[in-house]
């Protein structure tokens, strides 16, 4: 044993730790913390879930040796759940490596890990999760491993719905639309949830391209020479493009059976499948990916000829049919009450699209420099900064506009110093509040941030502080942005790590037919699940209680706690690799 950093009290906890042995390398629930790793250079902290824990250690995983100790923090309170809770921040301790961190005379042991790049992984896993929802294409194993499949859902037959009837396209009609991502646990394809989660991606590689050019994450077009990011968007920006009725410029707002399949496996599914009813939110959100996607791929004119500027037609033609038919809302009760066969399956439905009309209006005027896209009704000055989400786009259009904001348009480039302002008040207040949570994490700030898909929520806000700290250079938003992935990664009230695949406890029965369906034990990995919901919709046994941050079950039963979605792991994809790019220095 090497006595270098020792106190009679680090000794009484190596003793302690000795007689732990048995226990060491099994997670323990009293300690609550990021199961994939530290930076070195990071901020380091785990939550104790006791107030009777005054000191820790960090030694070797054989428990010799004592390199660090330190004194928790003082005992906080959830505001969630009342659970009592204590820190350890041990960010001073700098060795990279396995280690293992004990309290003394506790039943509270962990195996960590520090290094410099210990989120790459994690970030490459959550972009091939792309990939395994791939609809129409069969998985094979060099690429899926064990989770390969057959091809499924080929949706080269698809009927149009009387509800999305037109004169050159009647009902019954049939179109094809292959391709694309699956939306979630679920078969369907819908382009509201498309255009966030497709938008955040291409925002992904628009902040960090030059560190994304070169990344590969062994998909068919690995070894093409388009980024296997930009690669694994095209898969469904195709599919959206299908979706458009070149008649008219009008966009489906979905590509669906008319009721949930059931749990089949993707090749066994048979149920006809219908686009239904054009909306405005789905033209809008179709114009707003599009027209930040003609500006991203402009940049790649040989490996995708023609691509650039077929989307931004598309994207004008969208706008165009918008602006023509702007109150065309997705209610599908009232759908139902006018066309058969009833549809239920996911409706996204959104009866506000001030802020659609702004991300829209906003990715096409940066796009062409063309400052009339942006209409005076919702002007960015006149919506709110908010968390992004499916239904609440704006903060989307704030993001592209701090991403170009030296290259606007001079009509609308005096909008910035106070949209900045605003937006820096957003992130101020999150931060501030941050420091007096349970568990540290800006998640647990507002209760309200506990709905259905709240882990995306958590990952969103994460992106929101990034933006921050991109804006005003202070490091605290960019840590605090690290704790919201520490909490997805297991430092919140329930322990787990919501990314299939990651870490030591984690989901095994997330909601999500292929991994349900298949032999393979575990799930397909790389998906984030929903996270707590203390609205429990799914009425599922299992769930402990419903605080906000602990009702979660990790059942397939539990679709409002334990599905995954694209928009979900989009999110995750972008704050892994920012956080990878800025932690790891590449
Ligand atoms: O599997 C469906 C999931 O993708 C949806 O998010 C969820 C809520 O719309 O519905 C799931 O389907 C269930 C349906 O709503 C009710 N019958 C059982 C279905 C499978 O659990
Ligand atoms: O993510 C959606 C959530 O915000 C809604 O509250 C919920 C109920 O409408 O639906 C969620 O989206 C589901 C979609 O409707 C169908 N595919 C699965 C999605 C994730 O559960």
């Amino acid at each position: 044993m090497k006595y270098s950093l020792f106190s009679q009290s680090a000794l009484a906890a190596i003793f302690t730790c000795f007689a732990m042995r048995s226990v060491a390398q099994a997670p323990s629930a009293a300690i609550a913390m990021n199961q994939t790793g530290f930076y070195t250079s990071g901020p380091k902290t785990v939550i104790f879930l006791t107030e009777e824990a005054d000191n820790f250690y960090i030694t070797t995983t054989d428990l010799k040796d004592t390199l660090f100790s330190g004194i928790t923090g003082p005992v906080r309170v959830s505001t969630l759940s009342g659970r009592k809770t204590r820190a350890a921040d041990f960010s001073g301790f700098r060795q990279k490596g396995r280690f293992v961190i004990c309290l003394p005379g506790m039943e509270a042991v962990r195996t960590f890990t520090v290094g410099d790049s210990v989120h790459f992984t994690l970030a490459a896993a959550a972009l091939k999760g792309f990939y395994f929802q791939r609809m129409s294409v069969g998985l094979p194993e060099r690429y899926a491993g064990p989770w390969h499949r057959p091809a499924g859902h080929p949706d080269t037959i698809i009927y149009v719905h009387p509800s999305a009837a037109s004169a050159e396209r009647p009902a019954g009609f049939v179109l094809s639309s292959p391709g694309g991502w699956y939306d979630a646990g679920d078969y369907n394809k819908y382009v509201v949830n498309s255009g966030i989660t497709t938008g955040t991606l291409l925002s992904l590689y628009e902040d960090y391209s030059r560190q994304l050019l070169y990344s590969r994450i062994n998909i068919p077009e690995s070894s093409n020479r388009l980024p296997d990011l930009l690669d694994e968007i095209l898969w469904n920006l195709r599919w959206m493009l299908s979706m458009q009725d070149p008649h008219d410029g009008g966009v489906y707002h979905k590509c669906t059976t008319a009721e949930f399949e059931g749990f089949v496996r993707p090749e066994q599914a048979t149920d006809r499948r219908y686009v239904v009813q054009k909306s405005t939110a789905a033209a809008l959100n179709f114009a707003a990916v599009m027209a930040q996607a003609a500006r991203v791929y402009a940049a790649f004119p040989e490996q995708t000829p023609g691509l650039a500027d077929s989307c931004l037609n598309s994207a004008k033609k969208a706008w165009a049919w918008a602006l023509a038919h702007p109150d065309v809302i997705y209610d599908q009760g009232k759908l139902n009450g006018s066309f058969d066969p009833d549809i239920n399956t996911g409706s996204y439905g959104d009866g506000r699209l001030a802020d659609e009309w702004l991300w829209a209006g906003t990715e096409l005027c940066i796009t062409t420099s063309d400052a009339s896209f942006l209409l005076p009704g919702v002007f960015p000055s006149v919506l709110p900064v908010t968390i992004q989400s499916w239904s609440d786009v704006q903060t989307m259009a704030y993001f592209s506009l701090f991403r170009h904001r030296d290259r606007l348009n001079p009509d609308i480039a005096g909008i910035i110093p106070g949209l900045r302002n605003r937006f820096m008040q957003f992130a101020d207040s999150i931060a501030i509040a941050s420091a007096r949570m349970a568990f540290g994490t800006p998640m647990e700030t507002d209760r309200r941030n506990f709905v259905w898909g709240s882990n995306a929520v958590c990952a969103n806000q994460g992106i929101l502080l990034l933006y921050a700290y991109q804006l005003s250079g202070e490091k605290r938003y960019r840590d605090l942005a690290l704790s919201n992935l520490d909490y997805l990664l297991g430092r919140n009230a329930t322990g787990y790590s919501y990314v299939t695949g990651f870490g030591t406890r984690t989901p095994m029965h997330p909601h999500h037919r292929p991994s349900e369906t298949d032999d393979m034990k575990e799930p397909v990995p790389g998906l984030l699940v929903g996270g707590p919901n203390p609205g429990q919709q799914d009425k599922c046994p299992g769930y402990p209680n419903s605080f906000p941050d602990e009702a979660y079950v990790d059942d397939v039963c539990s679709y409002a706690s334990n599905e995954i979605a694209i928009n979900w792991n989009a999110p995750l994809v972008y704050l892994a690799f920012a956080l990878e790019f800025l932690f790891s220095g590449n």
